[in-house]
């Protein structure tokens, strides 16, 4: 694997995607573990306000926290500890494993930051898995603004539009996608399947835990700590 190739496509971009990085049946292992976690008509009491203005229509299952290590062989391997490596130096540290999990008919998730951009230097690194094909049937694409992490703050505006230059990923089981937290990103409604991601979330060495904390929507700053928003966007 081309990993300064990647890393160098990936700070261009401030993403990087590469298909077939993992095995199918390991994939399959742990989508089947997933579905049978979350069962069929999952629910996640975010406020109200939060989901409305949001559109943040995912449940987040943080495994480790429940003494489930199942995602770890797949968060350390060997190829993901070297990419990641090559972008973020030797230096890096492991956050935390989220998987993310959307029903079916979804609303998926609104442009966002998942910190703040302010300081250029302080960011999470997402490290995506796919378990599953994710498609125009399946609805729940990923979409992403290239060269984004280095153009500061999301503009303020209408939560969902279609933004000039964002590109559509196509997403096959097994698929990773490296991304800077400052890169615009967003997913599209889901149509009738459930959607799941699983997160290895990442960050250079030094970087606060609580990076993630507060999150910038086109309308809002919202933190999540204290369920609040912090900032309205006009
Ligand atoms: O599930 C995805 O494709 C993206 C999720 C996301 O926004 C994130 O992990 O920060
Ligand atoms: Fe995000």
């Amino acid at each position: 694997m081309e990993f300064e190739k990647l890393a160098e496509q990936f700070w261009e971009q401030g993403f990087v995607v590469v298909e077939s990085f993992f095995q199918a049946d390991e994939m399959d292992r742990l989508c089947h573990l997933i579905f049978e976690e979350f069962g069929d008509s999952p629910s996640f009491m975010h406020d109200e306000e939060f989901l409305e203005k949001s559109k943040a229509d995912v449940i987040p299952w943080f495994p480790q926290r429940e003494g489930v290590f199942d995602f770890d062989a797949t968060g350390n391997h060997r190829d993901l500890q070297r990419l990641t490596a090559a972008i973020l130096g030797e230096q890096w540290c492991e956050q935390y494993t989220m998987v993310m999990f959307s029903n079916r008919n979804s609303d998926g998730q609104s442009w966002h930051q998942d910190c703040p951009p302010e300081n250029p230097s302080r960011f999470n690194l997402n490290r995506l898995v796919y378990p599953h094909d994710i498609d125009d049937q399946t609805g729940g694409r990923t979409v992403v603004m290239p060269g984004s992490h280095r153009r500061g703050v999301l503009p303020a505006g209408a939560p969902n539009e279609d933004l000039d230059g964002q590109v559509v990923l196509q997403l096959n089981k097994g698929t990773l996608v490296l991304l800077h937290g400052h890169c615009w990103h967003r997913v599209l409604p889901i149509n009738n399947s459930k959607r799941v991601s699983i997160n290895f979330r990442s960050a250079p060495a030094g970087t606060p835990d609580d990076i993630t904390d507060v999150c910038v929507y086109r309308n809002m700053r919202y933190r999540f700590s204290t369920s609040e928003v912090v900032q309205e966007r006009v």
